[in-house]
């Protein structure tokens, strides 16, 4: 059997390498020509733990092979990128250009008998949407829209569930929803999934599968808005909100998350819009727990800047960049929004602590940011804001912190 991963992103790529590690020929297929020639020189383009082990093994056996062109297979995972489109006043619906063009590119090679299963985190519609663009290219060939069970090609959406950091994990024992447009497509893509899935594989249809990726995501935003809006609350009411979240959650049927600086990473501050502009009449609580996230990274840095009143000349140290603890992914991540504004507002001195990146992107050097250890950090501003609970911020001696004004927007000293 052949497969072929189209899009080697952060999900493609580790499923491609997970896949051809149980010894079955993959194909991987990226626009990105960098990407590819490096993949094919058993290296990789991302940061994901063991990632670069796996991905040498599997090219060095001749089981993985990337290229910019697809090419005929048995089964092709897409896994491209769908973002949220927005403009001046908000977020506006979904993109689904990528998953066109991957549509695109299969089209040709399609051949009777073929799987297609979308794996992108999708909006309800999107697997029917790609099975309408391959019968458009492919009338030669019958899909299950058309003749259900019959069809010459299978198609299913199995939307990815990995956490970044553990995806190596999380792709083998994750439970996995499979949503085939028919029993028979669905049956198809288990067999597929079953390779290298130790969790279970759990049939339903393509638009619950769908409903279902976003709807845990929306869980997750929804649940820490409500921690980020308690958190505004106690500030106002001089109440600690990690005691408080500490005490409620000793009741047995509460457990509340944490608050920060605000909701970074790809997924859970995108995919609830796809609900809201699928329902937007319904999805209100939904849409509000996305404000209130969203405004939490202004929120801190009108903190900042009451803080920063106090002083002359204030050294303000602002401790992680990243989305979150201890990886080194600073894409839509609050806590560089945050530095980033403070330094574009002049409100004083910005210093940055990333213990996981060695340079900084080139906008935040441009606008007079440095970055420096913690200690030296420590040693010379007079405001220190802990935007990322790092281990090394957790582990840290905190004497030091006693002298100066905090802004603890993660819990790290409570
Ligand atoms: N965050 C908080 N407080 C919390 C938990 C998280 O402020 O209590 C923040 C984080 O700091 C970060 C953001 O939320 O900025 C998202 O982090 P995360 O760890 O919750 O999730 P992601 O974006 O790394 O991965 C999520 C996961 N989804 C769920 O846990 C429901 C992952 O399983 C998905 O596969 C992934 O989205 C995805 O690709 O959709």
């Amino acid at each position: 059997e052949t497969v072929s991963v189209i899009g080697l992103g952060y999900i493609g790529l580790p499923t491609a390498a997970v896949v051809a590690s149980r010894g079955i020929n993959v194909i991987g297929v990226d626009v990105n020509q960098q990407a590819v020639d490096t993949i094919n020189e058993g290296k990789i383009h991302i940061v994901e733990p063991d990632l670069d082990i796996v991905v040498r093994g599997v090219v060095a056996t001749g089981n993985l092979r990337a290229t910019t062109e697809a090419q005929r297979a048995d089964a092709f995972m897409v896994a491209v990128p769908t973002p949220f489109k927005d403009n001046d006043s908000g977020p506006v619906e979904a993109d689904l250009s990528y998953i066109q063009s991957a549509a695109k590119a299969i089209a040709p090679v399609l051949e009777k008998g073929n799987l297609v299963v979308l794996e992108s985190t999708s909006p309800v519609g999107a697997t029917e949407q790609l099975a309408a663009w391959l019968s458009e290219a492919r009338p030669d060939l019958s899909f299950p829209q058309q003749v259900g069970d019959n069809a010459d090609i299978k198609i299913a959406h199995c939307p990815e569930r990995v956490l970044p950091g553990y995806v190596l994990q999380e792709l083998v024992s994750n439970d996995r929803v499979i949503g085939g447009m028919s029993q028979a497509c669905s049956k198809r893509a288990v067999e597929l999934y079953e390779n290298f899935v130790r969790g279970e594989c759990i049939i339903t249809n393509a638009r619950t599968a769908e409903m279902a990726k976003l709807t845990e995501n929306s869980f997750r935003d929804v649940n820490i808005a409500f921690a980020n809006e308690l958190s505004l609350i106690c500030d106002k009411l001089k109440i600690n909100v990690w005691e408080l979240i500490r005490l409620a959650n000793r009741h047995p049927r509460v457990n509340i998350l944490n608050p920060g600086p605000g909701v970074g990473g790809h997924c859970i501050a995108v995919d609830p819009w796809f609900i809201v502009s699928s329902a937007p009449e319904q999805a209100k609580l939904i849409k509000q727990a996305r404000l209130v996230n969203d405004g939490k990274p202004s929120y801190v840095v009108e903190q900042i800047k009451q803080a920063a009143d106090e002083f002359k000349r204030p050294v303000i140290a602002c401790l992680g960049l990243s989305f979150k603890a201890d990886i080194d992914d600073l894409r839509e991540s609050p806590a560089l929004d945050i530095v980033s504004d403070l330094a574009q507002q002049q409100i004083g001195a910005v210093l940055a602590v990333e213990p996981n990146i060695d340079e900084l992107p080139s906008h935040l050097g441009a606008q007079g940011v440095e970055l420096t250890s913690l200690e030296q950090a420590l040693e010379l501003a007079n405001i220190v804001v802990v935007l990322v609970d790092h281990k090394q911020f957790k582990n840290a001696d905190k004497t030091e912190f006693a002298r100066k004004v905090v802004i603890d927007t993660r819990g790290v000293l409570a």
